[in-house]
């Protein structure tokens, strides 16, 4: 497949309302697609350094003599600005001001990079985006999470719980109840309730900050790429900001 028409329509915009998720048609031709991985090898061949508080293992913690089970950089387009300027990133901040009805040039953002490596990539367990977001701040936004390799249930492709968006924020612990992992779970999900939501290479599903989501363990022979970008409103002051005690702990 090639060209890439994108628009998102009623649909996409109900389902994001009412479940809290929406699969997005396909946001990245061949030819950025490529240009995308070549990116991220580079990227996770020249700035996998934990010294620097951009490369972390978001399930196992920075002091381990293993290697990391799931890998980010945090910001990837302070390496790479062109990132920013790809039709990808362009799409992306145009379906974020619809979706959220916030004009682009008010949409702050940031990217992660996230790697599952073959046969070894560890699950991405339950949690909300807002679980990491500090409560005195209120922020309207949204996240699209694009695979660049085929996301299968077998790679980890993303789980939802449709609707669970309109609750409240679940409690959350670190991964192995164990503070100096940076990665946080939430043990009020039924993960029976999950749907799993696998895409090809370069399609992509957008999700509300407070929406649960999971990704399996990447039980494949080939490496599960996935970039992420984050895309928010002004921030609005809370005037009684709710307990988030394990963001203490870190
Ligand atoms: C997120 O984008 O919030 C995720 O949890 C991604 C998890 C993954 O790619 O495994």
């Amino acid at each position: 497949m090639g060209a890439v028409e994108t628009v998102i329509d009623e649909e996409h915009r109900a389902a994001f309302q009412a479940d809290g998720f929406a699969s997005l048609p396909r946001l990245v031709d061949d030819t950025e697609l490529e240009w995308l991985r070549g990116v991220y090898d580079r990227l996770f061949s020249e700035h996998a350094d934990f010294t620097t508080g951009d490369y972390f293992d978001i399930a196992g913690r920075q002091d381990s003599d293993k290697p990391a089970r799931l890998p980010q950089i945090v910001r990837p387009e302070k390496f790479v600005p062109e990132l920013v300027e790809s039709a990808h990133f362009q799409r992306c901040r145009a379906i974020a001001a619809q979706l959220l009805d916030i004009p682009e040039d008010e949409l702050d953002f940031y990217g992660h990079a996230i790697l599952k490596p073959p046969n070894y990539g560890a699950a991405t367990p339950w949690h909300q985006d807002e679980g990491y977001m500090d409560p005195r701040w209120r922020r309207r936004g949204l996240s699209i999470w694009t695979p660049l390799d085929e996301a299968t249930v077998d790679s980890g492709c993303l789980h939802y719980v449709p609707g669970a968006h309109l609750g409240p924020v679940l409690p959350h612990r670190h991964i192995d109840d164990d503070d100096r992992i940076r990665g946080l779970v939430t043990d009020a999900v039924d993960p029976a309730a999950g749907v799993p939501v696998p895409l090809a290479s370069g399609e992509a599903v957008v999700h509300a900050l407070r929406a649960p989501h999971y990704a399996g363990p990447n039980l494949t022979d080939q490496t599960r790429r996935a970039y992420v970008l984050v895309f928010m409103g002004a921030a609005e002051e809370v005037a009684d900001p709710e307990p988030r005690p394990w963001l203490d702990k870190r």
